[in-house]
């Protein structure tokens, strides 16, 4: 690779880093679609994926290459929109890495290194998914799933794991304390996120109890549970604040996104559903509000899905699939940062106004189809009675 070479291959980088992202022109009032993808496996720095010296690599091959980049866990943090992004190699690990950008929008710059996470004593084979929480005891706490071999498998499953969930906490996105993974007894725990104030002076954890590690069983639903330290985490007594349904978009399981954001009216909540298929699991992703006299109790629960993929998100990685693990709120405009079929990261805005709105004045799922009949003839009704009070009918 001569240096001529080097140079075209960080300027064409850069060219691709700079595009301008736009919203969508359609909106449906809640939450605006921007067109392009904030974050791909294309924007990782070309010092991570190639040998850039002419010597060592004379064919200007990648060396490292990379898969994807999504399921980002999001802050802003000194004046930037960072985001702490789920990216994996080639050779299928996932690692976390910052990407900052000035407005949230476009123009992400991942940081020059990927974060070191220390290991505990049993080492993890993949950690992945981080739930950033600003908490009010002064620490940045990065909840995330570590996975490892199910130790109890054959020889020849090479493929069932053991999930838990594993905590860390740091005061700059550079270095970070690992401390113990959560001790959640027999149960597999994925999306784990801890409340970012004390309940009753203890540290408050949405959890996902669940049997295996893909199958949900008994488990499956968001629960809640109250921990007296982060140090040597562990999960006593937990309830189920929002269940799995049968016959919903979460019927097979769910789990809470980022940590929930606090409003006059109550926490929102932004979380991801899934249901079965014949091609498979489909993950939407759903709000909810929580009171903030009772964080565990539900008090809105808009019916159906939030954002579901659409276009091009359709397809990925594992297709049909949206998760959101970040959210920024800043000034009354929320961004929501969401990952689309297990591949790449998008931005989609809205407000606090708009999400109160939405949560309050959606209805519920009715859970069977007449209820739904019956909800779309209140809503028809009450439009043609207005359209002809109003001329237009
Ligand atoms: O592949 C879709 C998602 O599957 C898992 O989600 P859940 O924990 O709800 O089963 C996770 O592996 C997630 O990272 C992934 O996006």
């Amino acid at each position: 690779m001569s240096v001529e070479k080097i140079k075209q291959l960080i300027a064409d980088h850069e060219a691709f880093l700079s595009i301008k992202n736009e919203p969508k022109k359609e909106s449906n009032g809640i939450v605006q679609r921007y067109k392009n993808p904030i974050i791909t496996e294309k924007h990782t720095p070309v010092f991570w994926r190639y040998d850039l010296n002419p010597e060592t690599n004379p064919l200007m091959m990648e060396r490292l290459g990379m898969n994807v980049a999504f399921n980002s866990g999001a802050i802003k943090f000194k004046d930037k929109f960072c985001l702490v992004v789920r990216a994996e190699g080639d050779d299928r690990k996932s690692f976390f890495a910052v990407a900052e950008s000035d407005n949230g929008i476009d123009n992400f710059r991942f940081w020059d290194h990927p974060i070191t996470l220390p290991e505990t004593h049993e080492p993890d084979t993949n950690v992945y998914d981080m739930r950033l929480t600003s908490h009010e005891d002064g620490w940045i706490y990065g909840l995330f799933c570590t996975e490892r071999r199910d130790p109890s498998a054959s020889d020849s499953d090479q493929s069932s794991a053991d999930a838990k969930c594993g905590i860390a906490r740091t005061k700059d996105l550079v270095t970070w304390e690992r401390l113990a993974d959560l001790d959640s007894g027999k149960n597999q725990q994925r999306n784990v996120v801890l409340h970012p104030e004390f309940i009753d002076g203890k540290y408050a954890l949405y959890t996902r109890p669940q049997d295996g590690f893909i199958e949900a069983g008994k488990g499956g639903g968001i629960g809640w549970s109250l921990i007296d330290s982060m140090e040597n985490a562990v999960v006593g007594s937990e309830k189920i604040i929002d269940p799995k349904v049968y016959h919903t978009i979460k019927e097979v399981k769910n789990g809470q996104g980022p940590p929930p954001i606090k409003t006059d009216e109550g926490w929102l909540h932004l979380a991801h559903g899934v249901r079965n298929t014949a091609a498979g699991l489909r993950y939407v992703l759903y709000m909810f509000m929580t009171s903030l006299e009772d964080p565990s109790e539900v008090i809105h629960r808009p019916g159906g899905h939030f954002l579901g993929p659409i276009d091009e998100e359709r397809v990925g990685d594992v297709s049909n699939v949206l998760f959101a693990n970040g959210w920024i709120e800043e000034k009354g405009k929320v961004y929501i940062y969401y990952a689309s079929s297990d591949t790449r990261m998008h931005v989609a805005t809205s407000s606090i106004a708009q999400l109160i709105d939405y949560c309050k004045h959606t209805p519920e799922d009715g859970l069977r189809s007449y209820a739904s009949v019956q909800t779309r003839n209140e809503l028809i009704n009450k439009n043609l009675a207005y359209l002809k009070a109003v001329g237009l009918k």
